[in-house]
């Protein structure tokens, strides 16, 4: 915990947790019993990091854990910031033969929690990795309530003693990749798309027209499909380069987009989830159709398990709410990460959509969020494991004529 003064206020609601631990006179804060809302909050506003403070975070991390942590620039942003990307490991600095586990954040700049939610779960394996097991409540039991959304000990309180165990076993068999800021020009600017600058929606025009890519709808997959369902797939805005979901002029125009895609492409990754916010819901490809993919049981197990974890809704396309709204066979969101992870790369690929609504700035409900979404973290980590096998043997395939 040595370096946790340099976090900015963000410490002090991480330490008051601590001494809660510490006390034993509160438990630990969970998503069973904190329901506030931001209506009612009153108090001193949550701090989020800025981008350098991350990268200040990020460096000392590197530092004081290297033996299972290593940083690395994936790119560079047209504003000149660093992507960093996270790993972490044993044997950190070699490429072992583990599960990959890929967690990502703030693709869109102004969904702050999303990359709080990754930054604050780096910060809690590196931090647990080394310590003892610890009865963190004090209630005289050692880890009887382990971060998995149920109160295991059932005496009121949920997720109160964390497992120190658990966080050295996931680092030990698991390569963890973390991008906590896929697009740090748009949060340093607080806008959903990136900062590079637009001319013309398909690049024609011989002076600056806009600013900025969405970045989560610039995977290359199924990139023409806009052009045969126009209305479906909101052409009009898809194409509009001043709207907030333009999605470039080509697939993977945008340096950002480029540099999770060429990371990716090099390492195995059976699972990763993409934090966005707000909506406290889920979902899985495809995103662009109601049709199934051939692991939709696989998508739905993990969806169900995270579910049960973080309380969320698992948004099934196709049979959400009342409503028939969701993607008739043609609709929906084009050029997102989970697609082309999922199509291109055999990756289980979540969309994650943090707290009640945006960028909240009561901290209790930010913590909330961070703290649930380790217990998410690890149990996709610990699924990892077997999943290639699963992937294997559940495989449901789709007749050609569906392939859309
Ligand atoms: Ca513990
Ligand atoms: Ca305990
Ligand atoms: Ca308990
Ligand atoms: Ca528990
Ligand atoms: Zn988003």
């Amino acid at each position: 915990m040595k370096k946790i003064s340099r976090l900015g206020r963000n410490v002090t609601i991480i330490s008051v947790f601590i001494c809660f631990f510490m006390t034993a006179t509160f438990p630990i804060i969970s998503g069973s019993q904190l329901e506030p809302t931001s209506t009612s909050f009153s108090g001193e506003a949550y701090h989020y990091f800025t981008y350098q403070e991350m990268t200040d975070l990020l460096h000392e991390l590197e530092d004081d854990y290297p033996d299972i942590l290593k940083l690395e620039s994936l790119g560079y942003t047209y504003e000149g910031r660093s992507i960093w990307m996270v790993k972490l490991s044993d044997n950190v600095e070699e490429n072992e033969d583990e599960p990959g586990v890929l967690i990502m954040g703030a693709h869109h700049g102004d969904e702050k929690p999303s990359f709080e939610a990754v930054l604050f779960f780096i910060q809690h394996m590196v931090h647990n990795y080394s310590k003892v097991n610890t009865d963190d409540d004090g209630d005289g039991q050692i880890n009887e309530d382990p971060i998995d959304g149920v109160d295991n000990d059932e005496d009121g309180f949920t997720d109160e003693d964390p497992s120190e165990d658990r966080v050295r076993e996931v680092i030990n068999n698991t390569q963890i990749f973390c991008i906590p800021m896929v697009n740090p020009d748009g949060v340093e600017a607080n806008t959903r798309k990136n900062r590079a600058p637009n001319y013309g929606p398909y690049g024609q025009s011989d002076e600056i027209t806009s600013y900025g890519v969405d970045l989560n709808r610039n995977y290359g997959f199924r990139w023409f499909l806009p052009y045969l369902f126009k209305e479906n797939y909101y052409f009009n805005w898809l194409t509009d380069d001043s709207s907030g979901i333009y999605r470039g002029e080509r697939p993977f125009s945008e340096k950002e987009s480029r540099a999770v895609k060429n990371f990716v492409e090099t390492k195995d990754i059976s699972i990763s989830l993409s934090y966005h916010d707000y909506g406290e819901w889920m979902i899985f490809p495809w995103m662009h159709s109601s049709r199934w993919t051939p692991h939709e049981r696989l998508f739905r197990s993990i969806g169900e398990n995270m579910s049960r974890i973080n309380k969320y809704e698992l948004r099934i396309y196709g049979q959400y709410g009342t409503q028939e709204y969701l993607i008739p066979r043609f609709c929906g969101t084009i050029g997102s990460s989970e697609n082309w992870l999922y199509a291109r790369r055999n990756i289980i690929a979540y969309t994650m959509e943090l707290c009640p609504h945006r960028a909240p700035s009561n901290p209790s409900i930010v913590y909330s969020a961070c703290y649930r979404h380790v217990g998410v973290n690890l149990y996709v980590c610990e699924r990892s494991w077997t999943v290639e096998e699963e992937k294997a043997t559940s495989f449901k395939p789709t007749s050609f004529f569906n392939f859309l």
